[in-house]
């Protein structure tokens, strides 16, 4: 019998346990031993039913994510499937945890499924940029309908027991102990004689379809998709399911899933499926360092990310103290909370109660001495590092011994700031982004001195307040907007060279971007980005070097917040200004720029390739862990979407002998100050390797 899947009877009931930690995954080793266990039960006079069940903390959850880089070992998924359909005595899917993927594909094609209250089904295949490839565009349209089956698919998000009971996906909610239950049920269909209800013999109501059903339904999930693959052929694959018989149908979803396993947008997602994962790990701070408590945190700067980052805490139950300089600023930082919670009421998304109760957990105050019982302290007043330091010194006189004292800074350097206390190894950097309630980044800068159980406890917050937490070391911009300023400078440089922001933002946009660079400059403030500039110690000796920023600042020309910057803007829309491409047709005569028919690929390139190489120095410099660390940093907070794995994963689909060809190209027009290669590139361009296989190889 196999390892990872038995065969054993409970009276004639026979019992399939897969046993494959952590999550049950489908291995090869699973499916072989499913095609075994079956093959017995088929055999075994003694067993009139099979109960398909799995040990440890979850029901299948799909496909062995690891094996898709590998060939295709059989018996692949469909064919066990269609083997567990085909059993003349019937089989029940008992489940509990989650059964996604491959692992609710294999529960569908049991005649029957039960699950515990907290269990949840889902095919969230198209988070991984494919399609549910064993059958599951097909039946889960028979079990729920072709538009829950839809909704399900694109969304990739799992349904509760209790919903996908509703649906008709789930036969039966087990109260108690599943094994017992799920046994139970078996018994009863033998008891009333009821035999396998194969799935796949259930007709679809098509006739019940608007004659326009697949149109409108592509228009309503167009904004949320675009640039994805996987959606269009997942509703390819049910519209299929809806016109062709069965069999037919099921080779078109095996080809359509063959074309999404092999695109570099399935192979992006897979990598950030793991990325995600690998983030958490830190070599020198393993899993079981012990954590501080936190049970309470105070915020000192209650303007919009001050505001923001308070309301992560109260969104999970933990009370937070706001506070500011004077009583205007904390109303009005206040009113800022009290109108971020009432857009989300107003949708129906969060009740009025839950609104009400997070507010209660924030506690407005104008004194420091009201901090001196929270257990964190973060910092978000102005980025100044005279300011910066001025609160650090005072937190250091309030705050209890043992508080995590953290600052909000973007780009200043944290060891400086921890040396404005007498306990530097109690400071870090807790750099989130704008909407601070919004974005899923945060960013945890480790300072030279910062404590193990600080980084720790950092880590475990980030878990905490659902956001993706990415240990960084300390340097100017830290990782995030330090691979940004080069991005944005080659933005500003093109627009000298003729190239009109929205031109370069719209080649952008359609890049993947959620935003080009110009309309992100002017939503951030370009006052922000002048102000940087002037405080960057390093700033490269370059007059041309953002110089249309410095501009149109000097003009008052902020960005949206004061209605114009490199746009003009009607309300919150961006209208291209002539005036901006005058003033830098002007600028590039005075700094002696030529005038450049740039190509789209070119402004891709450029953009893109000047924030690799900015990364491979990153990496060289220990600044970051991982490649992979910097592709979640820029998914999570950056608006690069996930089909492009973010920028280092994006170099290694180009192959880094492509990127430093490109850093060649633009060194031999520019000279060497931007366009030097990393060393690290330099390497591995040579060598033919990914910034993936480095990672690996160096263990
Ligand atoms: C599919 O099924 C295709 C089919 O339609 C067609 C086939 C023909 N494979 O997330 P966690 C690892 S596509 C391999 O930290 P949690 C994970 O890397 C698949 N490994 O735990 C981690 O490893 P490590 C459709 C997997 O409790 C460890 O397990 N299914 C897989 O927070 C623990 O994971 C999905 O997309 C996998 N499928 O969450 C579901 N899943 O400890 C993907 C996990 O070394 N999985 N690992 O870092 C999940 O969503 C979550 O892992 C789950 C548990 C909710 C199950």
């Amino acid at each position: 019998m196999s390892e990872v899947v038995s065969y054993a009877r409970d009276g004639r009931i026979a019992i399939i346990m897969v046993d494959n930690p952590p999550v049950n995954a489908l291995s090869l080793p699973v499916r072989q031993g499913l095609a075994q266990s079956f093959q017995t039960f088929m055999a075994d006079p003694a067993a009139l039913a099979a109960v398909l069940i799995c040990n440890g903390r979850t029901f299948i959850a799909g496909a062995d994510i690891t094996e898709f880089d590998k060939p295709i070992e059989e018996p692949w998924l469909p064919k066990v499937i269609h083997q567990i359909e085909d059993c003349t005595k019937p089989v029940v899917a008992a489940i509990h945890g989650t059964a996604l993927g491959g692992g609710l594909e294999t529960a569908m094609a049991c005649h029957y499924r039960v699950a515990v209250a907290s269990a949840q089904v889902g095919l969230p295949e198209v988070s991984l940029g494919l399609l549910p490839g064993a059958t599951g565009t097909q039946r889960l349209p028979r079990l729920a309908g072709v538009r829950t089956a839809l909704d399900a698919m694109i969304s990739g998000k799992p349904l509760s027991a209790a919903a996908a009971h509703q649906k008709g996906i789930v036969d039966q909610v087990i109260d108690g102990d599943l094994k017992a239950g799920a046994v139970a049920f078996a018994e009863e269909l033998l008891k009333g004689g009821k035999g396998p209800r194969v799935i796949r013999n259930i007709k679809i109501d098509a006739a019940s379809l608007t004659p326009n059903f697949f149109a409108d339904y592509r228009k309503s999930i167009a904004r949320d998709t675009r640039g994805f693959f996987a959606p269009e052929q997942i509703v390819k694959c049910v519209e299929a399911a809806v016109s062709l018989p069965y069999f037919d149908a099921v080779k078109r979803e095996n080809e359509l899933f063959m074309q999404c396993m092999n695109s570099s947008q399935s192979k992006a997602q897979r990598h950030l499926f793991f990325a995600e994962r690998e983030v958490a790990k830190i070599p020198d701070v393993p899993k079981d360092t012990p954590a501080r408590t936190i049970k309470k945190v105070a915020v000192v700067g209650g303007g919009t990310m001050g505001g923001g980052i308070a309301m992560n805490f109260a969104n999970v139950g933990i009370p937070v103290i706001l506070k500011e300089v004077n009583q205007e600023a904390l109303d009005r930082g206040m009113n800022i909370i009290r109108s971020n919670y009432e857009g989300p009421v107003k949708k129906g998304k969060l009740s009025q109660a839950q609104m009400d109760k997070c507010m209660a957990l924030i506690q407005p105050t104008l004194n420091y001495a009201d901090l001196s019982d929270a257990d964190l302290v973060i910092e978000a007043v102005f980025e100044t590092m005279a300011v910066k330091m001025e609160v650090f010194g005072k937190l250091d006189e309030v705050c209890k011994v043992g508080a995590i004292l953290a600052s909000n800074t973007s780009t200043l350097n944290v060891d400086e700031i921890a040396a404005s206390t007498k306990r530097p190894a109690d400071v870090i950097g807790l750099h989130f982004f704008a909407p601070a309630n919004v974005m899923t980044l945060l960013e945890i800068v480790r300072g030279a001195k910062t404590a193990k159980d600080v980084v720790a406890t950092c880590m475990a917050l980030a878990k905490t307040i659902r956001k993706m937490g990415v240990l960084v070391r300390v340097c100017f911009g830290f990782v995030g907007n330090r691979m940004y300023f080069p991005y944005i400078r080659e933005a500003q440089r093109m627009m000298l060279e003729g190239v009109a922001p929205e031109r370069l933002d719209r080649v952008v946009y359609e890049w993947g971007m959620a935003m080009g660079p110009h309309g992100v400059s002017d939503l951030s403030g370009l006052d922000v980005f002048d102000k940087l500039n002037k405080e960057w110690k390093d700033k490269p000796n370059d007059p041309a070097y953002c110089r249309m920023i410095g501009l149109l600042v000097a003009k008052g020309r902020l960005g949206q917040k004061s209605g114009a910057g490199i746009y003009k803007y009607e309300g919150r829309n961006p209208v291209p200004d002539p005036e901006v491409m005058k003033l830098a047709r002007q600028e590039a005569t005075a700094l002696k720029i030529p005038q450049l028919e740039i190509s789209d690929e070119e402004i891709i390139e450029r953009l893109f390739i000047a924030m690799i190489n900015e990364g491979a120095l990153i990496l060289d410099e220990g600044i970051a862990m991982r490649p992979s660390d910097i592709d979640v940093v820029y998914c999570h907070g950056y608006g690069m979407p996930r089909y492009r794995g973010g920028p280092m994963q994006y170099a290694d689909s180009l192959g880094l002998g492509r990127v430093h060809s490109a850093m060649q190209k633009y060194r031999a027009r520019y000279g060497d100050l931007y366009w030097t290669p990393a060393p690290l590139i330099e390497k591995l361009a040579k060598s033919g390797k990914t910034f993936a296989q480095w990672n690996a190889e160096r263990g």
